[in-house]
């Protein structure tokens, strides 16, 4: 990354007020959790020779439970890890209260963890689990230390509360996230192929100002950004708290 993109990216957050970040997978794979379309991700590997969209499906959940969980604590669940540098600029942009939301496609809790508050987990989380039969909730290590389906005492099987494919989103999350893209001033899209639907089609909502993309791969939404940082995200933002901290001195 060049001390220019930074620079730009600086006075981009330091002119605005509401901004708004949407962000993907990409933004956790610094911290140890693998992506679903980067060469080293979920993609590109095979489980009993189904794709990972196969075995994420609510079809497959109801149709073969067992194999389904085998799969899900193997490549969902990572309990150690912690928010990386993105995460941590982002509660700090919270705090100084130029941060209206964050809208993640993430599952795995890390914006929360980091401190954010308002974050809207499109597709759900891991942290959060439900009886199908009397709606118990359960944290993620029920489901992490069951041996084969994690069941309630009722009996009844314990579901992540993650949407999966074929599953809709649910709408309270949707419509909160489109609000804030809607009023935002600036949006930062980061760490997202964008090519997941109806999630990738929100970033279509801003009517702002100031469209960031930073990304390793190119996105749908390069052309009409004013910024394209074609870097780690976690480096890209370790980067700008450096500079805000010497610019502080
Ligand atoms: P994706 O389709 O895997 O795309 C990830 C994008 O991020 C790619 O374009 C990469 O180039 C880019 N990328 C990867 N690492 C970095 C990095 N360090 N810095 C900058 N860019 C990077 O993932 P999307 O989020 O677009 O797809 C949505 C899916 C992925 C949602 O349904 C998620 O639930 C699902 N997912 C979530 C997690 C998680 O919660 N951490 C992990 C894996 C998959």
């Amino acid at each position: 990354m060049t001390a220019e993109e930074t620079w730009r990216l600086h006075e981009i957050i330091a002119v605005s007020k509401q901004i708004v970040f949407f962000g993907g997978a990409g933004v956790s794979t610094a911290s140890g959790i693998p992506d679903f379309r980067s060469s080293g991700g979920l993609y590109s590997q095979e489980f009993q020779g189904l794709s990972p969209e196969t075995v994420l499906s609510s079809t497959f959940f109801y149709l073969h439970p067992e194999l389904f969980y085998d799969f899900y604590r193997k490549n969902m669940l990572f309990p150690s890890a912690r928010p990386n540098a993105a995460h941590h600029y982002l509660a700090e942009l919270e705090k100084r209260d130029v941060l209206r939301g964050i809208v993640t496609q993430n599952i795995d809790g890390l914006h929360k963890d980091a401190g954010n508050i308002r974050v809207y987990e499109l597709h759900g989380s891991v942290r959060e689990n439900t009886c199908l039969e009397c709606g118990a909730s359960f944290p993620s290590e029920s489901v992490l230390h069951a041996e084969g389906i994690p069941r309630c005492d009722c009996g009844g099987v314990i579901k992540p509360n993650v949407v999966l494919y074929g599953e809709p989103l649910e709408k309270y999350v949707v419509i909160g996230a489109r609000r804030e893209i809607t009023n935002a001033d600036t949006l930062i899209i980061a760490g997202t192929s964008l090519s997941v639907e109806p999630a990738a089609s929100f970033v279509s909502d801003f009517r702002g100002k100031h469209l960031v993309v930073i990304n390793l791969d190119p996105t749908p939404a390069d052309s009409r950004a004013d910024l394209v940082i074609r870097e780690n995200v976690a480096d890209v933002f370790a980067a700008l708290m450096e500079m805000e901290k010497e610019s502080c001195q």
